[in-house]
């Protein structure tokens, strides 16, 4: 039988730079916003943007190490091959190209590492899929224009932009302008440098930063194209729908709520202008939109060739003061769903939820979908077994396994137009949201632990192998 996914369906995985690289002082590389992030107690702190990162001291700051991706690419790159990977999603770097993100020219150094992991990719026929902007914000332009709640963020994103889309022109294809743009309203620090002063109107200033980025996606797009019509460039949402706890209308309305805060950006790059209740909502805010007004045809014409996003858990929205006391803290954390299980680290594990999302996203955008992150964050246990190191990680098996299995019922069932899939960080990297090492989601183990130490060696996991046999049986065998 033959199968149910598109023959030029693009498997593979994602990394960030940030979490993936290390090499932080390496090539004239600047800081960013991400290097100031420590582990441990104070990284929620700092990651939403109410603690000052500069009164820190003594802390361990895992970007600065993440994986040593930045020696190691040749070998994990020619690894993802070995596994079939057609397509490798992985971020730049701003910091390495434009180490003061204000810099006239870029760093001739950063982009010729740049330079070397494309090639690598290409090597291996692997398509790059380049995240311009996962999260990182150069530090001196937090410090001097107050990041992205200055417009001046955007022309200094397209100098990025432009002098990756003219130096790659031709390698690369696929590009997402920011990665789960959503994500400010909740992290803010962590996902675009705003650090909040004491009598600052914290949703005003993050709307318009929000606004900024998105200016700043809408000509992205439109630059993209006007430099090599190839291009394609798509737009990226934290995602993962809300059900409403019980069928009463309220909760009903609450989940309706609690999608919007997150799609009302998606909304905008799709399909190039504000909906009406996010403007309804920002007005009862009194939250001044007045100059939203002056960048509607730019957003109007700057709108996405496709929608990329990740998905690991679906959400659950409740009008019960009560219940709603309930919830534990977590980026998106929500109402516990009585009828799914969870990852060690709380996350909900709902695969039918998957198909839902991929479903709700189709009906409301009709452009080409591409899931570019999902996964299990679980502890990994390496075994030495006859002389070999066994690493036997069946409940992520089991995990993608089952994702998959809703991917092709959307493709096949829904006809839902499903152009790829990269899992969520394929080789071992730090954590977004704890900061830790053994929260692991990659086929490829890194020895390394909390601390930054360890030999950084890789080794093979039992699902590197079962997922090389996915992608050779296109999605048939899993
Ligand atoms: C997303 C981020 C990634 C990634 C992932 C998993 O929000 O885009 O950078 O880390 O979540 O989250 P975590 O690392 O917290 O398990």
């Amino acid at each position: 039988m033959k199968s149910k996914f598109p023959d030029n369906f693009l498997w593979g995985g994602a990394t960030a730079a940030n979490q993936y690289e290390g090499g932080f002082e390496a090539c004239g590389r600047g800081l960013s916003n991400l290097d100031m992030i420590p582990s441990k107690e104070h990284r929620f702190e700092v990651a939403s943007g109410k603690l000052d990162p500069y009164s820190l001291k003594n802390e361990y700051y895992p970007s600065h190490i993440g994986v040593d991706g930045y020696h190691h690419f040749k070998e994990d790159i020619k690894l993802f091959a070995e596994m079939g990977f057609k397509v490798y999603r992985f971020s730049i770097n701003w910091t390495r190209i434009y180490p003061n993100g204000d810099d006239e020219q870029p760093n001739e150094e950063g982009l010729r590492f740049y330079d070397q992991m494309i090639d690598e990719c290409l090597r291996y026929d692997i398509e790059p899929l380049v995240t311009i902007n996962h999260f990182d914000v150069p530090v001196n332009i937090i410090d001097k224009y107050g990041s992205w709640r200055n417009p001046v963020c955007i022309d200094l994103y397209l100098r990025l932009c432009k002098t990756l889309f003219t130096r790659y022109k031709g390698k690369v294809k696929y590009w997402i302008t920011f990665n789960e743009i959503n994500m400010i309203l909740h992290m803010p620090y962590m996902a675009a440098g705003l650090f909040f002063g004491p009598k600052e109107n914290v949703k005003e200033v993050s709307y318009s930063a929000a606004h900024n980025e998105l200016v700043a996606s809408a000509k992205a797009v439109l630059l993209a194209h006007e430099i090599d019509e190839n291009n394609k460039v798509g737009c990226m949402l934290a995602a993962g729908n809300s059900y409403p706890y019980t069928c009463k209308p309220e909760d009903v309305m609450e989940s309706i709520k609690m999608d919007r805060e997150n799609y009302m950006f998606i909304d905008v790059q799709a399909r190039g202008y504000y909906p009406s209740y996010a403007l309804k909502k920002m007005q009862r805010e009194h939250i001044d939109i007045s100059a939203f007004e002056k960048d509607k045809d730019i957003l109007n014409q700057g709108t996405v060739d496709f929608i990329s996003f990740s998905y690991y858990n679906s959400m659950v929205a409740t009008a019960d003061p009560k219940l709603n006391e309930t919830i534990k803290g977590n980026i998106f954390a929500s109402v516990e769903n009585p009828y799914l299980e969870s990852s060690e680290w709380g996350w909900q594990i709902d695969p039918l939820g998957l198909r839902i999302t991929l479903n709700y996203l189709y009906d409301r955008y009709q452009k080409p979908l591409f899931i570019v992150e999902n996964g299990l964050g679980a502890v990994d246990n390496k075994e030495m077994i006859n002389g070999d190191i066994i690493i036997d990680d069946k409940y992520r098996i089991d995990y993608l396994k089952s994702h998959i299995s809703a991917m092709k019922d959307a493709i096949e069932l829904d006809g839902v137009d499903l152009i790829g899939y990269t899992t969520w960080g394929c080789i071992d990297l730090v954590s977004a949201s704890t900061g830790e090492m053994k929260k692991r989601y990659g086929f490829i183990y890194v020895d390394v632990d909390d601390e930054g130490k360890g030999t950084f060696n890789r080794y093979k996991k039992e699902s590197f192998y079962w997922y090389k046999e996915v992608i050779s049986s296109n999605g048939k065998n899993l």
